[in-house]
């Protein structure tokens, strides 16, 4: 199994895969599935340091995809990968059965959204030796973007992620990464307020992912579609790379790694 590493100072790059039927359709399955894995492959060679591969639309508003879906998105492309890629994969699913598969098809981390509050996602982290990142969210996908109501956002998520991680911690799960869940019952404020106060997540003693690419809070203050959402995206990879965070979960792999090779000097030059 492929393991992160975390050389100091640097901030890893994490490639998004997207492996839903929007994103690869034309042509048939194996067309489609070799077209994931060459993107894979591309990013790899823009400089990701993990691929995040899903086949679960997590947007808000989005409604859950049956098992039987997600396993056939996920898993020929996983298997389609095996041997060609030297970085890790992580799977981005909530879904204890393809946690497994997907790990024994060759992930190497598991990403649950829901924050691993389900004990057959640490069982199956737990059995299958793979590294879990644990993300935040308040409420479900479909209703999420509501009315999101916190005290303090920020030692909310920070309790949440720590009573998880020691969960994760307890069952045996060595590799353990934590996310605020940028966009995911979240308001603009509470976005910013966890992207301004990343340090406190760091403080826990484990690494911190970072997902902001292309999300809707850039729109809010920037404008723009996803697609122009890129010049904000930096500059929030920026921030929270000075703030500390470990990895940034992105689209725009070529992109967001020139921005963080600027960002990290500057950052290892501080006094
Ligand atoms: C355009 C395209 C606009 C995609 C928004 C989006 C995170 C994550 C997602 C995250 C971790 C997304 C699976 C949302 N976000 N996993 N996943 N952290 N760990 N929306 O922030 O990219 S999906």
């Amino acid at each position: 199994m492929k393991k992160l590493e975390f050389p100091p100072g640097r901030t890893l790059i994490c490639g998004i895969l997207n492996v839903t039927p929007d994103s690869f359709s034309d042509g048939g399955k194996w067309a489609s599935v070799e077209a994931a894995a060459a993107r894979a492959l591309e990013l790899e060679a823009q400089g990701a340091e993990l691929i995040d591969i899903g086949g679960e639309s997590s947007r808000p508003g989005s409604a859950p995809v049956p098992l039987e879906d997600e396993k056939l998105r996920v898993l020929p492309v996983l298997e389609a990968l095996a041997g060609r890629l030297r970085i890790p994969v992580s799977v981005d699913t909530c879904k204890p059965e393809l946690a497994r598969l997907a790990v024994k098809a060759g992930a190497d981390i598991i990403n649950d959204i829901t924050g691993f509050i389900s004990p057959a996602m640490i069982e199956a982290a737990a059995a299958s030796g793979a590294g879990a990142i644990i993300m935040h969210m308040q409420g479900e996908p479909r209703s999420m973007q509501a009315a999101p109501v916190y005290g303090d956002v920020v030692s909310e998520v920070r309790t949440f992620l720590a009573e998880r991680a020691a969960a994760l911690a307890k069952a045996g799960v060595k590799r353990i990464i934590l996310d605020p869940g940028i966009g995911f019952g979240k308001t603009l404020e509470h976005n910013l307020a966890l992207l301004a106060r990343l340090a406190e997540l760091r403080a826990l003693g484990y690494p911190v992912m970072l997902g902001v690419s292309r999300k809707k809070f850039i729109g809010t203050l920037a404008g723009g579609e996803p697609d122009e959402r890129l010049s904000g995206t930096i500059a929030a990879c920026v921030a929270g790379a000075a703030n500390g965070a470990d990895i940034i979960r992105v689209h725009d792999v070529r992109e967001c790694r020139r921005a963080m090779l600027v960002a990290d000097a500057i950052r290892a030059a501080r006094k």
